[in-house]
C-alpha cells in the first residue's frame, strides 16, 4: 500500500522511557514504500494467504515503539516467516539439477501399422510437452557443466493421458538389473565419510563399484567419450534406452526403441572448456536455454524409432532386453516420425520444472513396456520415490503433471487433495450414481498378452554375460580425435582415484575393451606395466564398426544456435565490429559485445557501444567462436591484462575461430598464440564464419598431451 510521506524524524522519537536510549532511534517505516513507488506501475493489493489486506511489508509489529520488541502477535510476519521455513522440498534423489521447458510434438509420420496410440498415429496433431533435461549425479544447486550423464525426459499431455518417455543422452546404462542401482548412484554421489565431491565421477568409491562391475564397461566409453560434456542442452542427443513395445488393435507388438536427434546437429565442448565453464557460469547450460527461447531461437528435436520384431531381436547377437547394449543403427535403421519443439519458459521455476513429476509407468494405450529387468525397476522406482518428495498421493494434480484430457477415478482425499469430487459414489461397482466413472475394454489400456514359462528364481540370463564386445564397438566407432579424448578422460578419472588396486583393475578391463586404450591410459597414469585383465565370462567379439556413434563427424558446420563473442575497447573500428556482427548474425549466430567496462567502448566513430559482458566476468569459454577489435593503444593495454590474455589463450586452446585486427595481435601475442587455418585477420569476415563453425581439432595435437 502507498504511505505518506515520513514525518520528520524528530515528530516520531519514541515516548520518553526516562532513561537515555543506547542509541537515537531513526524511524525508517515507510522508506521502502516510498523508494518503490516511484518505480510506478499498477499492483494489486498484498493480501496473506487468508486474504487479509496488508498495509506494512516493511516492518514488523513493535510493542512500546520503534526500538520495542516484536511481538508474537504479529500474524503477517508470523505467516510469511512460516511460508519460508518450509519452502524447500527433497530434491531429486538423482537428477536434481534440472532445467525444463514447455513446447509441442507434432507426428510427421504414422506408425499406424504397428500401434494404436494416438500420439504415434495422429499425423499433423500437436500435442504439448513439458521437457526437463538435468544431471544426474550433483545437487540441486551444482554446476551444469561437470561430465555426466544427461537426463531428457519428456512428458507428452496426450489426448489419451500422460505419456513420458524418461531418458538419458546415453542410449545404454551402468547397470543390467535394478537391483544395483541404489549401489552405482550411492558411489558416484559425493563420498559419505567426507561429503565430496560434488558432481564427479572422479573419484574411489564410483571407480571402485565399477571396476567390480564388468557390465558397466560400454557406458563407461560413453561416459568417457565428449557426449558427457555437451555444449549446450539444445545440442545433445536422447534416448529411451529400453526396448519398449508397441501394440496394434489386435495385440500383436513391434519392439521399439525411441531415440532424439537435434536439429541443431550434435556439439561438445573439450574438457579444459568445460571445467572452465564450471567457474564461469555455473548455469551455462540453463542460462544458454533460457536465452534461446526467449530470443525465439526455439530448439527441436526429430523424433526417431528403431522397429524390430520379436523374432528380428532373437537373430541380434546381443539380448536387446539388456540395458547395457544398444541397436546398432547399420543394424535397424531409425525412422524419423515427428518433431519436438521448446518454445515456453516456465513462469515458475519450482511449480513447474521442481515439481514435475516424470515416469517411466505413465503411459498410455498402445505403447506397453518390455522384460528389460532395469525397466521394470524403474516402473516402481519413480511414483514410489516422488510420494517424498512432492508430500503425497495427489500431487498429479499439480498443474505441471496434471493430464490435459479428462480423468476420474474413485481415487479420493490424501494430503492436499484439490479437487471437490462429487456424489456419494466413490468405490466400484456400484448401483448409485449414473455419472461415476467406469472401466471399459475397448478404450482402456490393454496389456501384451505376453507368455512366461521359465522357474521363479533370482537369475541373470546368460545372453547379458558379453560386457565387452559393444564397449569395444563404441571405442572403435570413434574417430581419433575421439578416441584420444576419451584415453585422456580416463587418466584424468583415475588420475583422482587414490587407491591403487581400483586403477588398476579398471585398467585390467579396458585390455577387454581394445588393448591399445589399456597402454594409453596405463602410459598416461605412469603404470610400468600394464595390470592383468579379469577372466571375461564370454571373450569379447568384434561388431562392425558404426560410424553413426561418433560426435565429431557428426556435428553439423553452422553459426544456427551458436554464440560468437566479440572483445572490444575504446577506439575499436567500428566499421569492422559492424561487419563481424552482421556476418555473425547473417549465419544465424547470437552475437555479445565484451568490454573491459559494462558501460562498454567508444568506437572509432566515436559512438559508443554497450557490452553485454565485462571481461573479466565474461571469458571466452561462453562463445563458441570469437573476435578481438582493438586499437593498437588499446591493444598493448590488454596484452597486459591477465583476463584478455586468458580471452584468446582460452579460445585458442578450446579450439575455436579467432579473428583478430591489427590492434589485437598485441594480445594474441601474449597468449602465445601462433596462427593457424582458425586464427584469421578480423577483415577476413568470409573466411571467419566458415572457421567459426565448426572446431579446429588439428590444432589439438599443438596444444595439448592428450592420452
Ligand atoms: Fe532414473 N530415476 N532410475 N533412470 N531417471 C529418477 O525419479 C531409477 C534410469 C532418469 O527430470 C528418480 O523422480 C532407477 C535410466 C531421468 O525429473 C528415481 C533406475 C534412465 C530422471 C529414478 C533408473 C533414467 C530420473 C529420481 C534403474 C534413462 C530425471 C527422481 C532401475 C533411460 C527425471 C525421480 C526428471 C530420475 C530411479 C535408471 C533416467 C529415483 C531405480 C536407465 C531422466 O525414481
Amino acid at each position: 500500500m502507498a504511505s505518506k510521506t515520513p514525518a520528520p524524524a524528530t515528530s516520531r522519537k519514541p515516548p520518553s522511557t526516562g532513561k537515555t536510549p543506547a542509541r537515537e532511534a531513526t524511524d525508517l517505516r515507510g522508506e521502502g514504500d516510498e523508494l518503490q513507488q516511484q518505480a510506478g506501475g499498477t499492483h494489486p493489493q498484498l493480501t496473506t494467504n487468508q486474504g487479509i489486506p496488508v498495509a506494512d511489508n516493511q516492518n514488523s509489529l513493535k510493542s512500546g515503539g520503534p526500538r520495542g520488541p516484536t511481538l508474537l502477535e504479529d500474524f503477517i510476519l508470523r505467516e510469511k516467516i512460516t511460508h519460508f521455513d518450509h519452502e524447500r522440498i527433497p530434491e531429486r534423489i538423482v537428477h536434481a539439477r534440472g532445467t525444463a521447458a514447455h513446447g509441442t510434438f507434432e507426428l510427421t509420420k504414422s506408425l499406424s501399422q504397428y500401434t494404436t496410440a494416438r500420439i504415434l498415429t495422429e499425423v499433423g496433431t500437436k500435442t504439448p510437452v513439458f521437457t526437463r533435461f538435468s544431471t544426474v549425479a550433483g545437487g540441486a544447486g551444482s554446476v551444469d557443466t561437470p561430465r555426466d550423464v544427461r537426463g531428457f525426459s519428456v512428458k507428452f499431455y496426450t489426448q489419451e493421458g500422460n505419456w513420458d518417455l524418461v531418458g538419458n543422452n546415453i542410449p545404454v546404462f551402468f547397470i543390467q538389473d535394478a537391483m544395483k542401482f541404489p549401489d552405482v548412484v550411492h558411489s558416484v554421489k559425493m563420498e559419505p565419510d567426507r561429503g565430496f565431491p560434488q558432481a564427479a565421477s572422479a573419484h574411489d568409491t564410483f571407480w571402485d563399484f565399477i571396476s567390480l562391475t564388468p557390465e558397466s564397461m560400454h557406458m563407461i566409453m560413453w561416459a568417457m567419450s565428449d557426449r558427457t560434456i555437451p555444449r549446450s542442452l539444445r545440442t545433445i542427443e536422447g534416448f529411451g534406452v529400453h526396448s519398449f513395445r508397441l501394440l496394434d488393435a489386435d495385440g500383436n507388438s513391434t519392439f521399439v526403441k525411441f531415440h532424439w536427434r537435434p536439429t541443431l546437429g550434435i556439439q561438445s565442448t573439450v574438457w579444459d572448456e568445460a571445467l572452465k565453464l564450471q567457474a564461469a557460469d555455473n548455469d551455462f547450460h540453463r542460462r544458454d536455454l533460457f536465452e534461446a527461447i526467449q530470443a525465439g531461437d526455439f530448439p527441436a528435436w526429430d523424433l526417431a524409432v528403431q522397429l524390430f520384431t520379436e523374432e528380428e531381436a532373437d537373430a541380434f547377437p546381443f539380448d536387446h532386453l539388456d540395458a547395457t547394449k544398444l541397436i546398432p543403427e547399420e543394424l535397424v535403421p531409425l525412422q524419423v516420425i515427428g518433431r519436438m519443439t521448446l518454445d515456453r519458459w516456465p513462469d515458475n521455476f519450482f511449480a513447474e520444472t521442481e515439481q514435475v513429476a516424470y515416469c517411466p509407468a505413465n503411459i498410455v494405450p498402445g505403447i506397453d513396456f518390455s522384460n528389460d529387468p532395469l525397466l521394470q525397476g524403474r516402473l516402481f522406482s519413480y511414483l514410489d520415490t516422488q510420494l517424498s518428495r512432492l508430500g503425497g498421493p495427489n500431487f498429479h494434480q499439480i498443474p505441471v503433471n496434471a493430464p490435459k484430457c479428462p480423468f476420474a477415478n474413485n481415487q479420493r482425499d490424501g494430503h492436499m487433495q484439490m479437487q471437490v469430487p462429487k456424489g456419494r459414489v466413490n468405490y466400484e461397482p456400484s448401483s448409485l450414481q449414473a455419472d461415476s466413472p467406469r472401466a471399459s475394454r475397448e478404450a482402456g489400456y490393454r496389456h501384451h498378452a505376453t507368455v512366461d514359462d521359465g522357474v521363479k528364481g533370482r537369475v541373470r540370463p546368460d545372453s547379458f554375460a558379453d560386457h565387452y564386445s559393444q564397449a569395444r564397438l563404441f571405442f572403435r566407432s570413434q574417430s581419433a580425435i575421439e578416441q584420444a579424448h576419451m584415453a585422456s578422460a580416463l587418466v584424468f578419472e583415475l588420475s583422482k582415484v587414490e587407491t591403487a588396486h581400483v586403477r588398476e583393475a579398471i585398467v585390467g578391463h579396458l585390455r577387454h575393451v581394445d588393448p591399445t586404450l589399456a597402454q594409453r591410459v596405463a602410459d598416461g597414469l605412469g603404470m610400468d606395466a600394464l595390470p592383468q585383465a579379469p577372466e571375461a565370462r564370454v571373450q569379447p567379439q568384434d561388431m562392425a564398426v558404426s560410424p553413426a556413434l561418433r560426435i565429431i563427424d557428426r556435428m553439423r558446420d553452422t553459426l544456427q544456435g551458436r554464440c560468437v563473442g566479440i572483445l572490444v575497447h575504446d577506439g575499436s573500428d567500428a566499421a569492422t565490429v559492424k561487419a563481424l556482427r552482421k556476418a555473425a548474425e547473417g549465419a544465424g549466430a547470437m552475437v555479445k559485445i565484451v568490454a573491459p567496462k559494462l558501460g562498454g567502448a567508444k568506437l572509432s566513430d566515436g559512438k559508443r557501444m554497450p557490452a553485454d559482458g565485462q571481461l573479466a566476468g565474461t571469458p571466452s569459454t561462453v562463445f563458441d567462436a570469437v573476435a578481438i577489435v582493438l586499437s593498437a593503444e588499446a591493444g598493448k593495454l590488454l596484452s597486459r591484462e591477465a583476463a584478455a590474455v586468458d580471452w584468446a589463450r582460452d579460445a585458442f586452446g578450446h579450439l575455436k575461430a579467432i579473428a583478430a585486427d591489427d590492434g589485437a595481435q598485441a594480445v594474441l601475442k601474449a597468449g602465445g598464440i601462433a596462427k593457424d587455418a582458425g586464427v584469421l585477420d578480423a577483415a577476413d569476415t568470409k573466411g571467419f564464419i566458415t572457421q567459426a563453425k565448426t572446431r579446429q581439432w588439428d590444432r589439438e595435437k599443438k596444444v595439448r598431451m592428450l592420452a
